[in-house]
């Protein structure tokens, strides 16, 4: 009865295991960055759980028990920056990309607090007007995508999420995988980012993007969640 029920466990925790992930590296100049290097190490960086409270002060870069230092690592602006999971990003969902400015202009020592998140970049469904939903993210181990041009050169955290939509039918049910890398841009142009957003303040949590049921009825489209993204013209 004992070993059955611990080995219950373990292949729950296994199951567990393969259904999560973190985003632990960055890739620059064509390379993979070591795990938790220049990304700052997550809550999560050994359970893989998410967050579902999207006013939690974890929802900002979820780095509120490890206490991280991360180093900053240079990329030039529009140049490629690719952040990859330790895994793939398994279940359905979609992905948004935010950047905020250190506003001392050392991102080391800056907690992502304050009105200053705009999106570069996301992947949303595809939809057909209710007969099928797809999800270009599922499955892919990363992201990659161009700085804009137009960025000011200076120093940003930025916070890769994954938004897991496998149970979101029921309030809290959307699983956030999130975390916050330290960049140093250069080269940058004279854009002035926006949309800006608070992290937490950006969802309520009630956004048909994230309270929602992918699997019936069909969804006929779908709302990505967040601001549009900086738009790099
Ligand atoms: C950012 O890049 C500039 C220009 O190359 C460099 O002088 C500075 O030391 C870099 N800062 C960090 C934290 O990497
Ligand atoms: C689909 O569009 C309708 C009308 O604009 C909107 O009310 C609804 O929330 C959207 N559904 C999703 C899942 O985004
Ligand atoms: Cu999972």
């Amino acid at each position: 009865m004992k070993s059955f029920a611990t080995l219950s466990a373990l292949t729950a925790l296994v199951a567990q295991a393969a259904a999560h992930y973190t985003f632990p590296s960055l890739v620059v100049g064509g390379t993979t960055t070591p795990a938790w290097v220049n990304v700052r190490e997550t809550n999560n960086f050994n359970t893989q759980a998410p967050v579902t409270d999207v006013t939690s002060p974890d929802f900002t870069c979820y780095d509120t028990q490890t206490n991280p230092t991360a180093e900053t690592i240079t990329v030039g602006a529009g140049q490629q920056l690719g952040i990859m999971s330790d895994g793939t990003i398994y279940h359905p969902g979609v992905v948004n990309v935010y950047m905020a400015k250190a506003p001392d202009s050392d991102v080391s020592s800056y907690d992502g607090s304050g009105t200053n998140w705009f999106k570069v970049y996301q992947i949303s469904a595809v939809t057909d007007g209710g007969t099928s939903i797809s999800w270009p993210a599922q499955n892919l181990p990363g992201v990659t995508f161009t700085l804009p041009e137009a960025l000011p050169s200076g120093q940003y955290l930025v916070r890769m999420e994954a938004i897991a939509l496998h149970v979101a039918q029921t309030f809290g049910g959307a699983q956030f995988y999130l975390s916050c890398g330290q960049i140093n841009v250069t080269g940058g142009g004279s854009g002035t980012p926006g949309p800006l957003v608070a992290i937490p303040g950006v969802y309520t949590g009630y956004e048909p993007g994230i309270l929602i049921n992918i699997n019936y009825p069909i969804p006929a489209n779908y709302t990505q969640p967040g601001p549009v993204s900086f738009d790099v013209s």
